[in-house]
């Protein structure tokens, strides 16, 4: 038989690959703890605190390039954040250990744990800002929607590519006035608008999931967010074109700081994360992805989704944890 040789950066990255999934699990969990308490400081800090110290129990030498905040104003997995062991390889994460504080504090729907991880140097340092963004799933040709298009023009190219008619395109925009207007436009060409409170990684993600039955993303969210969707896209495919919003001084000093010297470039997928990578998101509170944490008598049941664009395998992890439920552990 062939021996079949393994590169030790391969096998290390997809050995990380379940090793993220026990990373956005705990997270979930310890947020979860505080679901429907009104209180969306506290349970974000929860899943901080845990994500940190799991982050830190993992074989590599991570720096944290999506976080928390700046170092002054994040006192944990802050930008530039060094985690993990650093025996290991040298690689960027992109983290937001709750997405969507508000949906976990007032226990709505879609609230996860997620994270991005990717070789050192190969994921786009975004300051939390906001991002313009727009996401098709996959199978379309490359420039079926632009960013810089108008709304009309990329819903009337969509629903071509797709072979329907634009009542059967349905797009999902952040529910906030700013969006008045786009959602206007894509109601004018007969499609429908889907309106999430929170939560666009996922929002983003369900472009590229058939049985959501979400076409397009648009609209302006958060930059970090927009990283780490871009990631996820990367494993399963589709298409994604985004632009920071740098409109003050004290924000466009930021960025360059941050190595950023053309504010206004228009990046894809590939540019927001420069090679492979992996994705991982455990559901705090249910939603269209995933399902959220259970706490059972004796066991606490999680759903997790992890992605590995080197070969584009989805794994779904449903796991019981039992020595968290028995210690009650966070
Ligand atoms: C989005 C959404 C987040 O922030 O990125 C959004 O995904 C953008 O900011 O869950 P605004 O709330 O100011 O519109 C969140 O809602 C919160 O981080």
């Amino acid at each position: 038989m062939p021996s079949i040789t393994v590169q030790p950066d391969l096998l290390i990255e997809r050995i990380l690959t379940l090793e993220i999934v026990r990373v956005t699990e705990r997270a979930a969990v310890s947020s979860a703890r505080l679901r429907g308490h009104g209180k969306d400081k506290a349970s974000d800090q929860a899943a901080v605190d845990a994500m940190r110290r799991e982050l830190n129990k993992l074989p590599i030498d991570g720096t944290v390039v999506i976080g928390e905040g700046e170092i002054d104003e994040a006192p944990m997995l802050f930008i530039g954040e060094k985690v993990g062991t650093k025996q290991g390889p040298k690689v960027d994460i992109a983290v937001d250990p709750l997405e969507g504080t508000v949906l976990c504090a007032k226990n709505m729907p879609g609230a996860i744990a997620t994270i991005a991880m990717a070789n050192g140097g190969t994921l786009l340092h975004a300051p939390d800002c906001y991002m313009n963004k727009i996401a098709i799933g996959p199978g379309y040709p490359k420039g079926t929607v632009d960013l810089d298009a108008p709304t009309e023009e990329n819903i009337l190219s969509l629903a071509k590519a797709k072979g329907v008619k634009p009542s059967e395109i349905t797009a999902i925009l952040l529910d906030r006035p700013r969006h008045a207007d786009m959602i206007a436009a894509v109601r004018k060409t007969g499609a429908a608008v889907s309106l999430i409170s929170d939560g666009d990684v996922a929002g983003v993600i369900h472009c590229a999931e058939v049985k959501t039955g979400i076409d397009i993303y648009l609209g302006i969210g958060g930059a970090p967010e927009g990283v780490l969707a871009a990631a996820a896209l990367r494993c399963i495919g589709g298409q994604m074109q985004t632009r920071l919003i740098i409109d003050t001084e004290e924000l466009r000093e930021r960025t360059l700081k941050m190595g950023i010297k053309d504010p206004k470039k228009k990046y894809t997928i590939e540019d927001m994360v420069r090679g492979d990578c992996l994705f991982a998101a455990t559901g705090v509170t249910s939603g269209a992805m995933l399902d959220g944490v259970k706490f059972g008598k004796d066991v606490i049941e999680t759903d997790t989704v992890v992605m590995r664009s080197v070969t584009g395998t989805v794994r779904r992890v449903r796991a019981e944890h039992r020595e968290l439920a028995k210690f009650h552990l966070d």
